[in-house]
């Protein structure tokens, strides 16, 4: 039987475990990436491992999150991040020079190897044909040592394109059409490999849109064949020698087929306060707007902010509208200033931000209370804009423009015909912001340089045996990483200051919660569906973790979410029967017996001792991941065990 593409790769960098779904996985690493805002945490758990330099093929650490410098925090951050990367044989990206995931396939990405990245968007780069993974930091730190990235053996979905894009309908709309078929949830254990005739027509930037939003999908990565489009993309880049040619069987097997026929779809746009709550645009024409923003790793390149430029020639921003441009990297903002598309940009009205992600984690251009903010991005999450009563609906460039012009929720068919956009054969190559490591034999004199506000890594503790626990936090479905460990430009410099950071875990839900935890001592936290759902971000897991909490017990977990709290040595559980997620009330006394054994047994039981109420948990955990919590998490137990 024929193989399908990420069955190929997997094969090929197998190093532990048989392929066959729903089984654990080791896999070679061949690259990994990072960015600042999980980056300062991901380099301090690889120095506590005492590997002199990284084993990858290569490695980059990129600042993109945390640019604004409102206080020494971040710059802090960033000399520590260029120092650590120039020690330990890393590239440093420096403030500026663009969007991790971005300047990734453009820059390094490569068909048919494997990259891990601290950020949920690294699938980005299976545009280009890569297998690439979202992970916490802590795995990446272990990959960058030399050692394996353990997966969940996916399940195959497969995507089939069929016939060609009307104008103003673009991949980003592809994007949300999928996610209103099949929800924030419906990717969960599968790996989505895009094909059929279609996707010859989508450039190598356009195909990163899709992979991106595979993540919000809750997929474990999305994939496109490397073929001449590819070929092309990486000839412009002036790097056609890592081109190699990959596709599925002819008779490879998929879990799932979905059909969509590309001439049938319409200009979508994702409501508040989730991805996948999608419909047409025309349905919400004529809806007031305040805010329009056109960047991120979504729709940041040099294609979406032509095409922007394009429409944007010769018009004026409608009074009532703030637009922002953040182009993805500084090769696509210099091309832009290069062929004159800048001016038309900026003569239009619009503020020009960093090459950064700025808006789109709320680092800076919040919108004013209660707006109606219009995103090129990927989530819209409530309140991660840095305004809480927002509403931010997500769309693509073209529909962004149709709407920064108008004033209002507007098709961008009606705005008369597309202007043609031709992309440059060759892309402007400078790499001067790409700060090489450190040879070997030099490597010693580097000095890491660490601020106040980077501070030593937070110490977990072994699982006990038997845990007594206050339920410190009840939550429902889809509840975010940005509700667990928000960001945004006030939070976002205390990702090296665990202890800081905990001044705001989950506080969108209950402002509380911080001073409950810590006075409940151990706590447990219960959760709906999808628990964990979004970014890769381990603070999420590491400051619960430090305000004590032991244990989430859950209907279900998302993927990256489920291996930081293992990593962090916290146990996730989830319900037997989700209707006993009712019976248990905020404030109880919860008991756990015989941990060790039930962990080895996959079922312990969760007691209520304040009302006598117990139920069966489900505790689907491999022997090493049993070891990894045991050991008081993954820092801990690669102490004692060789990579
Ligand atoms: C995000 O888009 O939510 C982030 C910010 O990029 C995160 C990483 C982080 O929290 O630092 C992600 O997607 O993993
Ligand atoms: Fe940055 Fe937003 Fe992309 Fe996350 S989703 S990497 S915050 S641009």
């Amino acid at each position: 039987m024929g193989e399908t593409l990420a069955q190929k790769i997997i094969r090929a960098h197998l190093l532990h475990g048989d392929m066959t779904p729903g089984s654990e996985i080791a896999l070679r690493i061949d690259q990994t990436l990072t960015q600042d805002a999980t980056g300062t945490m991901a380099y301090l758990e690889f120095e506590t491992m005492g590997i002199p330099r990284v084993k990858t093929e290569l490695s980059v650490a990129y600042v993109d999150h945390n640019t604004l410098q409102s206080g020494f925090e971040n710059a802090d951050d960033h000399r520590y991040l260029r120092t650590v990367a120039e020690k330990h044989g890393i590239w440093f990206s420096r403030p500026g020079n663009g969007i991790c995931h971005q300047v990734h396939l453009e820059r390094f990405g490569k068909p048919g190897k494997t990259l891990i990245g601290s950020d949920s968007h690294t699938p980005t780069a299976g545009g280009i044909g890569m297998l690439a993974f979202g992970a916490g930091g802590m795995d990446v730190a272990v990959a960058m040592g030399g050692g394996a990235y353990y997966i969940t053996m996916p399940r195959m979905f497969k995507v089939n394109l069929t016939g060609a894009l009307r104008p103003y309908v673009t991949a980003k709309d592809i994007s949300l059409e999928l996610l209103r078929i099949l929800s924030v949830k419906g990717g969960v254990g599968a790996i989505i490999e895009w094909g059929g005739p279609g996707i010859a027509e989508l450039s190598v930037p356009e195909r990163a849109t899709i992979t991106n939003m595979g993540t919000e999908l809750g997929a474990t990565t999305s994939v496109f064949p490397s073929d001449d489009v590819t070929r092309a993309f990486l000839a412009a880049e002036g790097r056609e020698e890592d081109f190699v040619p990959l596709a599925s069987d002819p008779d490879a097997q998929y879990d799932r087929v979905i059909d969509i026929d590309l001439s049938t779809l319409k200009p979508m746009i994702a409501c508040p306060h989730s991805p996948d709550n999608v419909v047409p645009v025309e349905t919400l024409a004529g809806t007031k707007v305040d805010q329009v923003c056109i960047g991120s790793c979504t729709n940041s390149s040099l294609f979406d902010m032509l095409k922007a430029a394009a429409l944007l020639k010769g018009r004026t921003v409608a009074p009532g509208v703030s637009l922002s441009v953040s182009p993805g990297s500084k090769q696509v903002l210099t091309m832009l200033a290069d062929c004159g598309a800048l001016t038309d940009i900026l003569s239009s009205g619009a503020r020009l931000l960093e090459c950064a992600c700025g808006p789109c984690i709320g680092m800076g251009f919040s919108p004013n209370s209660g707006g109606v903010s219009l995103r090129t991005f990927n989530r819209n999450f409530l309140g991660r804009s840095g305004t809480k009563d927002a509403q931010v609906y997500l769309v693509s460039p073209e529909t962004a423009v149709a709407a920064a012009l108008t004033g209002m929720i507007t098709d961008p068919q009606t705005l008369g015909p597309m202007p043609a956009v031709t992309l440059p054969e060759r892309f402007r190559i400078d790499d001067s912001a790409m700060l090489p490591p450190a040879p070997a034999d030099k490597a010693d004199a580097v000095e890491v340089l660490r601020g106040p506000n980077i501070r030593p890594f937070p110490k977990s503790r072994p699982l006990p045996d038997e845990l007594t626990a206050e339920l410190v936090l009840k939550v429902g479905d889809n509840i975010t990483t940005d509700h667990i460990m928000p960001a945004g430009a006030k939070i976002l410099p205390y990702r090296s200051n665990i202890p800081k950071l905990s001044e705001f875990c989950f506080t969108v839900c209950d402002p509380s919660f911080p001073e409950r935890a810590k006075a409940a001592g151990d706590g447990i936290i219960i959760g709906g569906s999808n628990y964990g759902q979004g970014s890769s971000r381990e603070h999420a897991a590491l400051v619960p973790m430090y305000l004590g909490i032991r244990c989430v017990v859950a209907k279900s977990f998302a993927r990256i979410h489920a291996a930081n709290l293992i990593n962090a040595g916290i146990l996730p559980l989830t319900f037997e029967d989700p209707k006993d997620y009712d019976m248990l009330q905020q404030g109880a006394k919860l008991r756990i017996d015989g941990i060790r054994a039930g962990m080895a047994a996959g079922r312990l039981t969760l007691t209520d001792t304040t009302t006598g109420f117990s139920c069966p948990v489900v505790c689907s955990l491999t022997e090493r991941q049993q070891a990894i919590l045991l050991a008081g998490g993954l820092l801990s137990y690669t102490k004692e065990h060789a990579l």
